[in-house]
């Protein structure tokens, strides 16, 4: 039988277990990357194996989410990242340098390998044809330790896509109109594969932002073929010995195909709250616009930008809007002051950031009270912004230009042709910012701030567990929800005791108070539990306040390996109707939890009502000892692989 990109890929690289949907498979993995805000536990962690050099091919440290720098613990951290690389052989990319996603895009993604990296958005190496998942930190440090990385094998779903785009209209309106069909639950357990006639016009970035929006779909991961607009992407970037074709078996089977017209398509948005909660642009003309926001991993590239320089030529942004732009990375900026777009934006009254994640994670430029912002990001989460009562808005780079000259939402098709300048045969491939590990790194000292503090320990499981349900919550919670982010919470990401006080903050901030209180505790959720980042922080600071259990209708594929990787039993309702019936506050009893593990089926007995609940668990027998253990660092110090 043919097989797919994703299949090959895998294949080559299975180190043990089958390619068969659903059961679990170890896959060697080519490159890591870290950013700073995962990357200082995944550096903790990985210090704890004792391993003196990583294994894989590559392994690089971004700097890109912190950067704001309010106190000392930013710049700690930084130092920390920075000569515990050196030490470990690790590369060290320098804050300002860009974007974690879109610098490995230009630099060092290569066709046909796997990475996988401490963010969500990992997947955007797919835009390249690699095969990237985003993972929990845990997982980045035994890989960099020359570890497989496990999953499950993925179901394979293709999106054929024929037609070429209409003037105005983005590889941003293909994600969304997939986010329409798919919903932010429907890539849950799948590999998307993009394909079809269709494909041929789109470019590695504009490839790259549907790849890193596929995470937004909770898909495993996305990617294309690798192909000759993947060798001219390479070749402009000085890299096209890192070319090799790749595509699918004209008879690889698929569990679906979604087909796509890219001639019918249209600008779109994501409305507030919700990456597919999706309208067409020109159905939200009466919406005001307060502040508009051009980055981000999804659309910052040189191409994003200087589309936008193109429109908002000679021309000035609306007196209501703030209009701030962040360039992925050193290479985009320079690349944009050569072309000469950066003097057309700076003219039309923009705002120059950082090339960093920014707004995106909430660093900064929150907006107004109730205020209205069109971001060209991927998550519109509540409160991710910084602002919880604003309404944000996920729209393409020319969507938020054309809309930042009005003040108003404004459909971009309505606009003149513009002449974007030409974008370079060959970019700008500047590396001074990427320092190289030192070649012995017994010689390095490991610099630590205050701010690091000790991990916490999990403990193992004993066969009963009897726990009060702390907190119950609905369906599609976020990671933002259970840990958020923002310029005020993130400089302590290497500091969990610190970062508890403000667990599940946005549903309940009695929450850490009530879970510190119960000393061990149950979670309930709703569907789609723990969608969004990869941070291991949504695992490990529960964990911390004593939760032991999440009880769910269904998990997000990273967090639930984080939580199994933090010692947090998941489980899921045998019949999702049960949810309904426990409250808040009830006792819970589980018994029998180390057959239960490994027959896949636990009976929770609700202690208030005396009703019996049947629950699942799927796990790999590996996953049952990492959970025996407590959790994924007790498990390699017991020597477990
Ligand atoms: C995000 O976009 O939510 C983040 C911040 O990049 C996260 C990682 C983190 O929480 O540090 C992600 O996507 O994994
Ligand atoms: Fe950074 Fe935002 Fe991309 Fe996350 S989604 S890596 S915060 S730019």
């Amino acid at each position: 039988m043919g097989k797919t990109i994703a299949q090959k890929i895998m294949e080559a690289h299975l180190v043990s277990g089958t390619l068969t949907p659903g059961s679990e498979a170890a896959l060697r993995i080519d490159q890591t990357l870290t950013q700073d805000a995962t990357g200082t536990l995944a550096y903790l962690e990985f210090e704890t194996m004792g391993i003196p050099r990583v294994k894989t091919e590559l392994s690089i440290a971004y700097v890109d989410h912190n950067t704001l720098q309010c106190g000392f613990e930013n710049a700690d951290d930084h130092r920390y990242l920075q000569s515990v690389a050196a030490k470990y052989g690790v590369y060290f990319s320098r804050p300002g340098n860009g974007i974690c996603h879109q610098v490995h895009l230009e630099r060092f993604g290569k066709p046909g390998k796997t990475l996988i990296g401490s963010d969500s958005h990992t997947p955007t190496g797919g835009g390249l044809g690699m095969l990237a998942f985003g993972a929990g930190g845990m997982d980045v440090a035994v890989a960099m330790g020359g570890g497989a990385y496990y999953i499950t094998v993925p179901k394979m779903y293709k999106v054929h896509l024929t037609g070429a785009l209409r003037p105005f209209v983005t590889a941003k309106d293909v994600s969304l109109a997939l986010l329409r069909i798919l919903s932010v639950k429907g890539g849950v357990g799948a590999i998307i594969e993009w394909g079809g006639p269709g494909i041929a016009g789109l470019t590695v970035p504009e490839r790259a932002t549907i790849t890193n929006m596929g995470t937004e779909l909770g898909a495993t991961t996305s990617i294309f073929p690798s192909d000759d607009v993947t060798r001219r992407f390479l070749r402009a970037q000085g890299r096209e010995a890192d070319f090799v074709p790749l595509e699918s078996d004209p008879d690889a089977r698929y569990d679906r195909v979604i087909e796509i017209d890219l001639s019918t398509l249209e600008p779109l948005a994501a409305c507030p709250h919700s990456p597919d909660n999706v309208a067409e642009v020109r159905t939200l003309s009466h919406v005001r616009v307060d502040q508009v926001c051009i980055g981000s991993c999804t659309n910052s590239s040189v191409q994003d930008l200087t589309k936008v320089a193109a429109i908002l030529k000679g021309k000035t942004v609306a007196p209501g809007v703030s209009l701030a732009i962040s360039p992925g990375s050193r290479q985009v900026l320079t690349e944009l002051s050569r072309s000469g777009a950066l003097a057309d934006l700076l003219a039309s009254g923009a705002r120059l950031l950082e090339c960093a994640c920014g707004p995106c994670i909430g660093m900064g430029l929150s907006p107004n009270s109730g205020g209205v912002s069109l971001r060209t990001f991927n998550r519109n989460f509540l409160g991710r912004s910084g602002t919880k009562d604003a309404q944000v808005y996920l729209v393409s780079p020319e969507t938020a230009a054309a809309s930042a000259l009005t003040g108003w939402i404004t459909d971009p098709t309505t606009l003149p042709p513009i002449c974007p300048a030409a974008l370079p045969e060959r970019f700008c491939t500047d590396d001074s910012a990427v320092l190289p590990p030192a070649e012995d790194g017994s010689q390095v000292t490991v610099l630590r701030g205050p701010n690091i503090r000790p991990f916490p320990q999990s403990r193992p499981f004993a066969d009963t567990l009897n726990a009060q349900v702390v907190l119950k919550v609905g369906d599609n919670i976020t990671t933002d929800h259970i840990m958020p982010a923002g310029a005020k919470i993130l400089p302590y990401r290497s500091n969990i005791p610190h970062m508890a006080q403000f667990c599940f903050q946005v549903c309940d901030p009695d929450f850490p108070q009530r879970a510190r209180d119960a000393e061990e505790g149950i979670l309930v959720g709703g569907a789609n539990y723990g969608q969004g980042s990869s941070r291991e922080h949504a695992a490990l600071v529960p964990m911390y306040l004593g939760i032991r259990c999440v009880l769910a209708v269904s998990f997000a594929r990273i967090h639930a390996a984080n939580l199994i990787n933090a010692g947090i039993l998941p489980l899921t309702f045998a019949d999702p109707a049960d949810y309904a019936k426990i409250a808040q506050g009830h006792t819970l009893r589980l018994t029998g939890i180390g057959d239960g593990m490994a027959a896949g089926k636990i009976p929770v007995l609700d202690v208030d009502t005396g009703e019996m609940i049947p629950a699942l668990c799927s796990l790999s027998q590996r996953q049952q000892r990492i959970l025996r253990s407590g959790g994924l660092l007790n498990y390699t110090r017991e020597g477990g692989q």
